[in-house]
């Protein structure tokens, strides 16, 4: 069977994706980087990426038609999001869940190429949740360069790119490594508020902000909580940073230019945070379904709103602070004794809250909110 790349490359336009490039179907050199990081336990509770590490490392195991992998990416920058009362949310996840729209627009692709006479069943859809290392296998396809941050930068479309993959059986022309690097800029290691991004190219997942707010079940170790500043979902601040971010005749599309994918969701606009720290599960259910911000779970984003809260030092929060003490969840009341502990460590929600508490990290979290006095 012989589809011709010009007609892949067309078909991938057509189907919205902003690069496409070809390159070998497995991630090559960087399978020995990714064990070096899971064996140092940089995965954090990410456990599924040591459970499928075999897998990720040789997708040929699961994916034993493939000669060559289209990567694909697609450029989500779009203006910078804030939530009534000044929360931030990673720009990739203020519109539409990017599974879904990504996956749509892949799998429109590979359907395309079934059209063109590849088999059916030989076509593997790659999307984030998959067991590839798409940055090596877009870095190997020349998408882009791999980036200080450790992130794949274009060097024509910047750093906000969401990446994707078909691994297929053609034997498509493999593309040259893309041009660029990130010379003498140390900008995002330099910015980076938890000191994530421990030498170049290597973050430690377990200090990104991105994990904290969206991984990590559970409570964020205190010393997490107030470089989160304002982030509730996610961090951008190593793409923001980034030279490459407003340079070489790209800026982030502006408002009204925006695809559908991208537009914010309801969720985003009508919500305040202390609409989030009260979210029940009705609302949870009715609202931000269709959303990548439920990767985070209901009590993730409550907890997340919590510590913003605390970070804005926003007395007018205070009323909502001091009755999510007596909620159900243990996580929630912990992290908002932790902010009312920012606001005001005196205020009076705290002493009987105190009194009433069982669970042991909240009533740490409370006596050392008092002791703030
Ligand atoms: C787990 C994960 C995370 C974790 C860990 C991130 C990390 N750096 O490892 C957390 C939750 C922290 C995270 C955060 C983010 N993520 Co994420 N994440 C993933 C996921 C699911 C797996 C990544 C992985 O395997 N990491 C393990 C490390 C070792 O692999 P790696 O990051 O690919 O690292 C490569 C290089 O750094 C290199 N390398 C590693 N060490 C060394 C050392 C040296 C010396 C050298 C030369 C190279 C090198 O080899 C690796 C393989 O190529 C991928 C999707 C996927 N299936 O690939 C998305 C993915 C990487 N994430 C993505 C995004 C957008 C983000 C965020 C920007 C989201 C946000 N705004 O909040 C941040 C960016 C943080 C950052 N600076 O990396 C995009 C990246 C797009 C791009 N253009 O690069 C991906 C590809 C999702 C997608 N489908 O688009 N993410
Ligand atoms: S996403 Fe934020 S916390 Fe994570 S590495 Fe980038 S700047 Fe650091
Ligand atoms: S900020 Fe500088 S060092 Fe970081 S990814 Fe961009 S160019 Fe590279």
């Amino acid at each position: 069977m012989r589809i011709s790349p010009e007609l892949v490359r067309e078909m991938a336009d057509e189907a919205g994706f902003t690069v496409v490039r070809f390159g070998p179907p497995d991630p090559g050199a960087h399978a020995a980087r990714f064990d070096d990081w899971l064996d140092q336990g940089r995965h954090g509770e990410m456990r599924w990426l040591d459970a499928q590490r075999a897998e990720i490392k040789d997708p040929l195991r699961w994916a034993p038609h493939a000669r060559s992998a289209i990567a694909l990416a697609f450029d989500y920058g779009r203006p910078a999001a804030e939530i009534q009362g000044g929360a931030r949310i990673a720009r990739y996840a203020v519109g539409r869940d990017y599974h879904r729209a990504l996956g749509n627009r892949t799998k429109k692709l590979r359907e395309r190429l079934e059209g063109e006479g590849v088999p059916r069943g030989t076509v593997r859809v790659g999307t984030d949740a998959v067991p590839i290392l798409e940055r090596a296998l877009a870095v190997r396809a020349g998408v882009g360069f791999l980036a200080k941050s450790a992130g794949v930068i274009s060097p024509t479309h910047g750093p906000y790119l969401l990446l994707s993959e078909l691994l297929t059986p053609l034997e498509l022309p493999f593309d040259l490594p893309a041009p660029g690097s990130c010379g003498t800029c140390t900008r995002c290691i330099d910015a980076c508020p938890t000191g994530a991004i421990v030498a170049p190219f290597q973050v430690d997942a377990r200090r990104c902000l991105s994990y904290t707010t969206i991984e990590l079940r559970g409570r964020i170790p205190e010393d997490m909580r107030e470089p989160q500043g304002e982030w509730l979902f996610g961090c951008d601040v190593c793409l923001e940073v980034c030279p490459f971010a407003s340079s070489r005749g790209r800026a982030t599309r502006p408002e009204q230019e925006l695809p559908a994918e991208l537009v914010p969701h309801r969720a985003v606009t009508d919500y305040d945070l202390v609409g989030i720290l009260e979210l029940d599960e009705e609302s949870y259910d009715a609202d931000w379904t269709g959303t990548a911000m439920r990767r985070a779970t209901r009590t993730g984003l409550r907890r997340n709103a919590a510590v913003v809260l605390g970070n804005l030092g926003d007395g007018s929060a205070l009323p909502a602070l001091r009755r999510t003490l007596t909620d159900p969840d243990p996580i929630v009341r912990e992290h908002a004794a932790w902010a009312i502990g920012r606001i005001d460590p005196r205020d009076p929600g705290l002493e009987p809250a105190l009194r009433g508490e069982s669970d042991a990290n909240v009533r740490s979290a409370l006596r050392s909110a008092m002791d703030r006095r």
